[in-house]
């Protein structure tokens, strides 16, 4: 079928599938820096285990190695995915010239200055992370720790990194999302469940008190219900994270990851949840496979879930800053990247192509016959003559093309690395 047949179709359920396409491209969605090379960084001795609570597994050949390589294996993802694409960097990913190494409390702007040159020479945006995990002074406990001379040297990481926000916010000139996540908990059951996170709360406090505009950063406190060796306690739990930023509403927003929570539980509901509440909020879109796994997002019936509120919510205007967080090193790391990036331009442009307006009203009228025959009918409406479409107008390219690309890269510059 043609796109002009297949835009009849989706007209005929009163869906214009132009209004969907001129939509989706002007929607960022965060690039993590951090599947490249299976979550490593640049600042620490990569052959040290990645801790905190996280893991990737796999043995795939070729990982970027150093920012000259990542930076080019990002290259190769813009040019094989359609839609707006922003940079996610975490902290660790500093680039130290001539030397200069410094320490996560005494990062500075100039640090970042390569990536900023990379995402305005492409005219991206980009969002940061502190990096409270895989190094040596996680004891293992980060801002949570009872020792003090740990806390202050997590502290001074977090403000640090607002300062860094700033710079790469005003920079770029959009938005710098800094998301604050630490893998502090125990292995098993705790003495005292308060204390840490009493210490947790005050050290984010402190972190928030470093001046910033809060038009531009927008920092974020994201939960997890438990990590690899972090299974009894989190301190940064569902209830503790949600609360602070409940209660910390003029300095930053909910971030929700969706293989943070219990497995029958559906971060798609829980988006029309806060956003009853919060102006903002931000999201980590992953794919969980019975743990927090980190598998590359599919076109799966949650991503399109979770798509389909963002959408019905009005997120594409900024209310809901979406990011990817996977990492995959047991296959090709720009295929992962690629195939989760549009996977979720997929589901986007999957849920801009639903009649929302009359799914309310249905609801609303309490046709819940006619609500579950249209969304049903929808499913094989033909979705994939638009997505071409939107492929071709991104000048991207289509599936069936981009992987031949993938593959070209592998073979010339992937498989030349040690
Ligand atoms: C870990 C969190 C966190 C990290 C990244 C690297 O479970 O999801 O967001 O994945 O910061
Ligand atoms: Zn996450």
């Amino acid at each position: 079928m043609s796109y002009l047949e297949a835009k009849e179709k989706y007209s005929d359920f009163g869906i214009d599938t132009e209004i969907a396409m001129d939509k989706l491209r002007t929607v960022p969605v965060s690039l993590h820096c951090w599947q490249g090379d299976d979550v490593r960084g640049f600042d620490t001795d990569p052959s040290k285990p990645l801790t905190g609570g996280i893991q990737t597994t796999g043995n795939y050949p070729y990982r970027a190695r150093t920012p000259e390589e990542l930076m080019a294996d990002i290259d190769e993802v813009l040019k094989l995915v359609p839609g707006r694409v922003k940079m996610n960097l975490h902290a660790s990913y500093a680039v130290f010239e001539n030397g200069d190494w410094a320490d996560r409390d005494r990062l500075e702007p100039k640090h970042f200055k390569k990536w900023v040159d990379f995402c305005k020479e492409r005219g991206l945006g980009c969002d940061f992370n502190p990096t409270f995990f895989s190094h040596p002074k996680c004891d293992p406990l980060t801002l949570s720790s009872p020792d003090e001379k740990t806390r202050r040297f997590w502290i001074d990481h977090g403000k640090a990194c607002i300062r860094i926000s700033q710079y790469l916010a005003s920079e770029l000139g959009q938005k710098c999302v800094m998301n604050i996540w630490t893998g502090d908990g125990f292995k098993d059951i705790p003495g005292d469940r308060l204390g840490p996170r009493v210490r947790y709360k005050e050290a984010i406090d402190e972190i928030l008190s470093e001046p910033y505009d809060f038009a531009l950063v927008k920092p974020c406190i994201e939960p997890k219900v438990f990590g690899i060796g972090v299974e009894a306690y989190t301190a940064g739990s569902a209830e503790f994270a949600l609360s602070y930023a409940a209660f910390n509403r003029d300095k930053c927003i909910p971030l929700m990851d969706n293989g943070h929570y219990h497995p029958t539980e559906v971060v798609s509901d829980k988006i029309p949840a806060l956003l009853t509440f919060f102006p903002e909020i931000a999201l980590h879109v992953t794919r969980p496979i019975r743990w927090d796994s980190d598998h590359v997002v599919l076109f799966d019936d949650e991503t399109r879930e979770i798509a389909r509120e963002i959408v019905r919510c009005g997120g594409l205007d900024g209310r809901v800053n979406i990011a990817l967080d996977y990492f995959d090193a047991s296959i090709n790391r720009v295929c992962a990247w690629a195939v989760g990036f549009r996977n979720l331009q997929k589901a986007l442009l999957f849920a801009l192509l639903q009649p929302n307006d009359e799914l309310k009203k249905l609801q609303d009228e309490g046709d819940f016959t006619k609500l579950m025959v249209i969304q049903e009918e929808l499913k094989t409406a033909p979705f994939g003559d638009i997505w071409d479409e939107y492929c071709r107008r991104c000048q991207s390219p289509e599936d069936g093309e981009w992987f031949k690309e993938a593959l070209r890269y592998e073979k010339e510059i992937l498989s030349k690395r040690g």
